[in-house]
């Protein structure tokens, strides 16, 4: 049990590392705001810390209404989305009004090209795990806590003298959840144990020695699920009850095991695999056979695997009071400088531990919600967004030092691709593939009609830039060859398609193209072009690299030639969303699409574009930092690649304040998991960012964190950066090289270099940048020796 943590060593080994733990002193007031969730991956649980009743709300990822089988389609057959079928025709319809009128306005097109959204299903609340008849008698002493480092939930309390205390985790290598209470007195615990399921399924519940069964189907889909829980009494007495419960009586701890699963698979077109019965009852039974003990310590190693690998040290206090009291404080301008520093690191440590507990390999990557869904009708179905959303989920995975994480997305992504051929086909007589706004896990790729956010057939594009990442940050060569290349060839392929010539300028656009959510039908609007145009140089770089050279490079080359950039500065200085020079600069809108050049792409460069680089900033000025919590994420992004350390700050701030909820969970409203994985990324590219070949070390530092540390973060080129710094200026910073090749470095002041074989000299004067011809699997230790012009490391013989 984990109330007291004993405080980890920072990078330089000196600095005590506050243990990153959310807690409370009193129980979760409801699920949004209150419960601490757990997770997996492919299970998520939350917890209450209720007193009487403790409520562990559970969800298995795939459990989904929709496709397949789907009540909600008229005639019970399912494809991969709707579409009408003279679709191609419409698109001519639509494009020519476009061209003739210079705009067309989104009902009509929606009118046109969309229709109504069937058998698209949503995410399922799996159930509660009900633990009812805990002791309440005189409590005092509450404490409930999330120990990110562990990923443990606990509960502490004592009543009537007795302390008793509860502990939580859901385990990624036994893939199931634990449950245990205990008591600092022998047989001390009763309880009652049931499973509690909503009423949009068939589910039958029984109990059999201690192991309680809940099975049936989704009435929507038939879609077959399975949860089990055993139930095992240390001492006392323990009862199966014939309503499904069972009783424990007088036992020194209760321990609970679950797991649930579905017969869903990820294969198009039936999206339905192996009856879940025989897997989760193995699972349950394997969890047993290893004990409590082994299942802790073999899921706090795994955890701690992935965890352990970044550590942030800000100058943050241990904040002496809960973790609710503190956020609050934050909001009211009342909590000091350490206070707030805590709340921070706290809060870009949280986000690592979310996206490691809602996507491992395995199952399917992190929705709306991560893996957390308390409602049969969640908002926006707890779908896959992909305009900004589910992008934006995985921003931290490679920075952070999480790649691992990654595996769900690119197994979903490329999972796409078959229905997506389908409806590239179908809706625009294409080949390739394509997805549009929103995704679920039956591959829903068609359209709907709702006018606003219905049309975005550059999603598959901008998805694919994580593939192409994964590639510069890990250079796996398989990886690019078998996975990223054919994925953007395949894409590239489909826009080389679809791609038109804008009568006004004889270039090559997206139309129609529509910039997210926002402003009428256009050809040409900035974020269109400028993913086709990441898309296509990509996939060229790609070619290259695996050494294909042929019809389809040619074509590329000369689509590229004639691809409108996307990159125009319009009258008041800012950089346009649209080809026509339309922006309000009093428009606050919550998306700030056209400058997908500045981040995530790295197109927008404030050392060798600063004309455009300006125009970002006016643009990103004019939109202003209030925003919903995703938009004020990506704002943090922004600002660090603008190099504006304290409006980067200041968009974090915002979002601390005012989109975050008591559990730190990130608030649209309502929850929604993007904005606190976007915040972590955000963080990470204040301290290390890099592109063009060149780590970039601090570029948008705060003044207010003027001392820090961070080690593990990673660098693109298979670098892992560890850096302290004080009085905002870099003193150490250690690269270890993934690679063999050269490392540049930026922005360090005057240093010596130590290299693998210890021995140090001063690195010569040269440019603004420092080169290391690194050595693959070596590390460089990097020592400012004061102030001056940065250096240039020559050899590495030293
Ligand atoms: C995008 C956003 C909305 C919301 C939804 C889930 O469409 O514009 O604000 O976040 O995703």
């Amino acid at each position: 049990m984990s109330e007291h943590r004993v405080p980890r060593s920072g990078p330089d080994d000196t600095d005590p590392v506050v243990p990153p733990t959310l807690w409370y002193t009193t129980p979760a007031a409801d699920w949004e705001t209150g419960s601490l969730p757990i997770g997996n991956g492919a299970m998520g649980a939350c917890v209450f810390g209720g007193l009487g009743t403790e409520r562990l709300q559970f969800n298995e990822k795939t459990l989904w209404t929709g496709g397949p089988g789907s009540a909600d389609l008229p005639d019970g057959g399912y494809d991969s989305g709707n579409w009408p079928r003279d679709r191609p025709r419409a698109l001519t319809r639509v494009r020519e009004r476009i061209d003739s009128d210079g705009q067309a306005d989104p009902e009509w097109v929606a009118g046109e090209l969309g229709g109504p959204r069937t058998g698209f299903g949503a995410y399922q609340s799996f159930g509660d795990l009900l633990v009812e008849g805990l002791a309440v008698v005189g409590v005092g002493d509450y404490r409930r806590w999330l120990d990110l480092a562990d990923a443990i939930a606990g509960v502490g309390y004592t009543s009537a003298g007795v302390r008793h205390t509860r502990e939580f985790f859901a385990s990624h290598p036994d893939q199931v959840v634990v449950a245990r209470f205990a008591a600092d007195t022998p047989g001390r615990v009763d309880c009652v144990v049931r499973l509690a399921t909503p009423d949009n399924r068939t589910g039958r519940t029984t109990a059999g020695d201690g192991r309680i069964t809940c099975s049936g189907r989704l009435t929507d889909n038939g879609l077959r699920y399975e949860a089990q829980v055993q139930v095992l009494a240390d001492g006392g007495t323990r009862t199966d009850g014939p309503d499904g419960t069972v009783t424990v009586r007088g036992a020194d701890a209760v321990l609970l095991i679950l797991a649930a699963g579905t017969d869903y698979a990820p294969t198009f077109p039936d999206y339905r695999g192996d009856d879940p019965h025989p897997g989760v009852g193995a699972r349950v039974d394997a969890a047993v056979a290893r004990g409590d003990a082994e299942l802790r310590v073999r899921h706090v190693a795994d955890h701690g695997g992935l965890f352990d690998r970044v550590r942030l040290h800000l100058g943050q206090a241990a904040p002496e009071v809960p973790t609710d009291e503190l956020l609050h404080r934050y909001r009211a301008g009342v909590a000091g400088p350490a206070q707030r520093r805590a709340l921070e690191a706290l809060h870009f440590q949280y986000g690592r531990y979310l996206l490691i507990a809602s996507s491992r390999a395995g199952s399917l990557p992190a929705n709306l919600q991560g893996v957390w869904n308390d409602s049969t009708a969640p908002p926006w179905a707890g779908d896959y967004h992909v305009n900004v959303n589910l992008q934006m989920n995985y921003w931290a995975a490679e920075t952070t030092n999480l790649t691992e994480t990654a595996t769900p997305l690119f197994d979903y992504v490329e999972g796409l691709v078959a229905p997506g051929e389908r409806t590239a086909r179908r809706l625009y007589d294409a080949p390739g593939w394509v997805v549009h706004n929103e995704t679920t896990p039956y591959g829903y790729t068609g359209v709907h009609d709702w006018a606003t956010a219905f049309w975005f057939p550059e999603a598959g594009a901008w998805l694919a830039r994580h593939h192409w990442e994964h590639w510069l940050f890990t250079g796996d060569e398989d990886f690019l060859r078998e996975r990223a290349w054919p994925l953007l060839r395949s894409l590239a392929r489909f826009w080389l398609d679809v791609l038109v010539t804008d009568p006004r300028d004889g270039a090559l656009v997206v139309n129609p193209s529509y910039s997210p959510e926002h402003g009428p039908f256009t050809a040409g609007a900035a974020m269109s072009q400028q993913i086709v145009r990441d898309l296509f140089g990509n996939a060229r770089q790609a070619a290259r690299l695996v050494g294909v050279d042929d019809e389809f490079t040619a074509a590329l080359d000369a689509a590229l030639d004639r691809l409108d950039t996307g990159l125009r500065v319009g009258s008041w200085g800012q950089l346009q969303e649209w080809k026509h020079d339309a922006d309000d600069p009093d428009d606050t809108h919550r998306h700030v699409s056209h400058l997908y050049a500045l981040h995530p792409a790295d197109h927008l460069d404030p050392d060798r574009d600063p004309e455009l680089v300006a125009a970002a900033r006016r643009a990103l000025r004019a939109r202003g930092d209030g925003g919903t919590g995703w938009s004020r994420a990506w704002k943090i992004n922004f600002w660090a690649r603008l190099r504006d350390g304290d409006h980067a700050h200041l968009m974090l701030a915002e979002l601390l304040a005012g989109s975050t909820l008591d559990n730190l969970w990130d608030t649209h409203p309502p929850f929604q998991i993007d904005g606190n994985l976007g915040a972590t990324a955000g963080v990470a590219e204040m301290l290390v960012q890099s592109h063009h070949r060149a780590v970039h070390i601090l570029p948008a530092l705060p003044a207010c964190w003027p001392h820090g540390s961070v080690s593990g973060l990673r660098a693109r080129g298979d670098v892992t950066v560890d850096l302290v710094w004080a009085d905002h200026r870099p003193t150490t910073v250690t690269l270890h090289a993934g690679r063999t090749g050269p490392i540049v470095v930026r922005g360090l002041p005057t240093a010596t270099v130590t290299g693998p074989d210890g021995t140090v000299r001063p690195a010569a004067a040269d440019g603004a940048l420092l080169r290391i011809d690194a050595v693959a699997g070596e590390r460089y230790l990097l020592t400012s020796t004061g102030s001056g012009r940065p250096v240039q490391w020559e050899t590495r013989s030293l």
